[in-house]
């Protein structure tokens, strides 16, 4: 399908700043002349406009939940709009809070449309947190659990089905850092985590084919692909970097098999900050990657 490229200039859910920047550096770095290059037809629809971030401290556990709320409503609309007009969206954030927004809307799509959804959610963190175990208060921590119905009514009843996807629609990738409090809660939800652990000991091939198992011909694949997924020592430019994470090559396949599987219909780069970056390394890396998400082989051209 054509794809539509949305950027979302914020950092309203980070505990650094800088994420706002990111949509920028993902059209410095190519995103959409790689995508053009693959034959595929893209639209940027330029940057969604929100309240800028206030940089105040957490109240009752939330940093900044008004102004999130108000950037996810925007992201919700326009990922909506794209979905409805049979397009790929692919939002450049700003920090993963906007997933909540993001996945909102597919989960919407897929209601109405009779699709299945499946999210491969691809991060160093679960993401899982709660107002009230968040050792930070930032909300980028907390858009899975938000997600899944555990959250603020606010962002837990933005599209106005609670929850939005159930924790069995998820499968996480990547995972090496979750707080205290988040693990009891992910095993409490039973999510999908394919931690590195895991990783380490059967592979990213059958890692990949786990996660997606089941995936047919009327699955919606969504993909949530937090740059921290990435071992820092190839992409520097992101807030919360976590050692031990996939390589340039495991990174490689995991993309190839979501091109392999043909149901991509919609994906999130969030967490690039080029405040952190070296040169636009990270950003061009995200770019080298969403290459192959697309289909981009080495010895195969279609
Ligand atoms: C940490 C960091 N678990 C928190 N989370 C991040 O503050 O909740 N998620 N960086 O991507
Ligand atoms: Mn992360
Ligand atoms: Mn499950
Ligand atoms: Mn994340």
């Amino acid at each position: 399908p054509p794809v539509s490229l949305i950027g979302a200039p914020t950092d309203i859910g980070a505990g650094d700043r800088g994420a706002l920047m990111g949509p920028d550096a993902l059209r410095i770095a190519g995103l959409g002349e790689a995508l053009a290059a693959r034959g595929v037809d893209v639209a940027d629809r330029g940057n969604l406009d929100g309240p800028r971030n206030p940089w105040l401290g957490p109240v009752d556990g939330y940093r900044h939940l008004d102004q999130v709320v108000a950037w996810n409503r925007t992201v919700m609309e326009a990922v909506a709009a794209e979905l409805r007009d049979g397009r790929l969206p692919i939002l450049m954030g700003g920090d993963h809070c906007l997933g909540i927004g993001s996945i909102t809307a597919v989960a919407n799509h897929c209601r109405a449309t009779g699709k299945q959804l499946r999210v491969l959610w691809l991060d160093a963190h679960a993401d899982f947190n709660t107002h009230e175990v968040t050792p930070s208060g930032n909300i980028h921590g907390m858009p899975v659990a938000c997600l899944c119905g555990i959250g603020p009514d606010v962002l837990t009843s933005l599209g106005g089905s609670v929850p939005s996807v159930a924790a069995a629609q998820v499968r996480q990738i990547g995972i090496r850092s979750v707080d205290e409090g988040e693990k009891r809660l992910v095993k409490e939800h039973g999510l999908d985590v394919y931690d590195m652990r895991y990783i380490d000991e059967v592979g990213m091939k059958r890692t990949m084919e786990e996660a997606l198992a089941g995936v047919d011909a009327d699955t919606h694949l969504h993909v949530s692909f937090d740059v921290d997924f990435l071992d820092p020592s190839i992409a520097p430019g992101v807030g919360t970097t976590v050692p031990g994470g996939p390589n340039y090559r495991e990174a490689q396949l995991v993309m190839e098999m979501i091109a392999d599987s043909g149901r991509l219909g919609s994906l999130d780069i969030v967490e690039l900050n080029p405040m952190l970056d070296t040169r636009n390394q990270t950003a061009r890396l995200a770019v080298d990657l969403v290459e192959s998400l697309f289909g981009k082989s080495t010895l195969m051209r279609d």
